[in-house]
């Protein structure tokens, strides 16, 4: 097997394997039991990652060369409702694997590691954070993802094991989950355009800024990072760009012709919320070329007309 992919059931895992297709590599993904692989070709195995023994067996028997890990308690929101469980996936799991591999003889795999922009959190001054900008995590999601990302230091330092970590700025796309902000506007306001809703569109914090790339750019410079990224390194993946949520309603709300109300929803709002998250992405573009190709105002373009497509509406 070329590559694998840990935790390919959710939104990434779909278009990283399509990626993968592209290049010709033999593909293999694992998914939890209730989920499905939603596009792509590839060989798929049901694996739980906080179950070490199911992993080592996996690897042990498919030696992939390559190793994507996606699989993560991602949302934010959640974490605060559900910090253990967020913990025990995204830091347990991620050792989980380390472990694993350095436990199979002669066995040198590269591993992407994906963390996330959260990691920074609260930075003073600075308007563009770069991989070595000190880490504020400001929830329990970004404090997880800070912590995989120390094992994965470690792990390739003390053990010379070749593993690439990435934090992943916001990405969004076509199948996102609408528990994530553009995702979750473009469903409503189809939703109000198909008459299932009232035209009043619920919105938590809009002042926030952060950094969206397409989810498509964003896993084709995983697959970049994977083949030329230096081990033990961390790289910042993102557009370079933050911009106010406030400017994603807007612009979500100038392609509809619907006269629609926004209304704050206290549960929409979390218990704090960093203010500014934008990435530096000069050393990411410096080892790989990476340029992202997609514009902000096309993604969620596609996005809400993917919505009106299931409505029926296009
Ligand atoms: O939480 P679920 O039921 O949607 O399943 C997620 C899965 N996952 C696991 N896989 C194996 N063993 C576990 N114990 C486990 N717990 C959760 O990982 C989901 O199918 C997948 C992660 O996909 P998403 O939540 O859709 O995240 P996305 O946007 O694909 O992000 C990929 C990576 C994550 O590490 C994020 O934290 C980062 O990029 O931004
Ligand atoms: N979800 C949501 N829903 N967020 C809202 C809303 C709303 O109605 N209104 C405003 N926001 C604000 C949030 O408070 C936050 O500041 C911003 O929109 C983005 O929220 P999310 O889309 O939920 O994403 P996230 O930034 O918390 O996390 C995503 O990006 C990270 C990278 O920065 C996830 O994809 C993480 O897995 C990823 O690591």
């Amino acid at each position: 097997m070329d590559a694998l992919i840990i935790g390919a059931g959710g939104f990434v895992g779909s278009y990283l394997i399509q990626e993968l297709n592209q290049k010709n590599l033999h593909t293999g993904a694992t998914i939890l039991p209730r989920e499905h692989i939603r596009s792509g070709f590839c060989d798929v195995f049901t694996l739980d990652i906080m179950q070490e023994s199911e992993i080592k067996s996996l690897l042990r028997t498919h030696r992939p060369k390559y190793i994507y890990h996606l699989a993560a308690q991602s949302s934010v929101a959640a974490s605060w409702k559900n910090p253990e469980f967020t913990i025990d996936v995204n830091i347990k799991g991620s050792l989980h694997l380390l472990e694993a591999v350095r436990s199979i003889p002669e066995y040198y795999p590269r591993i992407l590691l994906v963390g996330s922009s959260e990691e920074y959190g609260y930075i003073k001054r600075q308007t563009s954070v770069t991989e070595l900008t000190p880490l504020h995590p400001g929830n329990p999601y970004a404090a997880s993802k800070a912590c995989q990302n120390m094992l994965g230091t470690i792990y390739a330092k003390s053990y010379g094991m070749g593993i690439v970590m990435v934090r992943a700025f916001n990405h969004i796309g076509i199948g996102q989950s609408p528990t994530f902000v553009a995702a979750d506007f473009a469903l409503q306001i189809a939703e109000i355009e198909a008459g299932f809703r009232k035209p009043v569109i619920q919105v938590g914090n809009l002042s926030a800024k952060r950094d969206f790339s397409d989810v498509r750019d964003v896993v084709r410079a995983y697959t970049l990072l994977m083949e030329k990224g230096c081990a033990g390194e961390t790289y910042n993946v993102g557009s370079g760009h933050a911009v106010p949520i406030q400017e994603i309603l807007d612009l979500l709300l100038d392609y509809s012709t619907e006269s629609i109300v926004i209304e704050q929803n206290p549960d929409k709002m979390r218990p704090s919320d960093v203010p500014v998250i934008q990435a530096d992405i000069s050393k990411l573009q410096a080892d790989t070329g990476w340029t992202p190709v997609y514009s902000l105002e096309e993604t969620l373009r596609s996005m809400l007309d993917h919505n009106r497509k299931n409505f029926g509406l296009l």
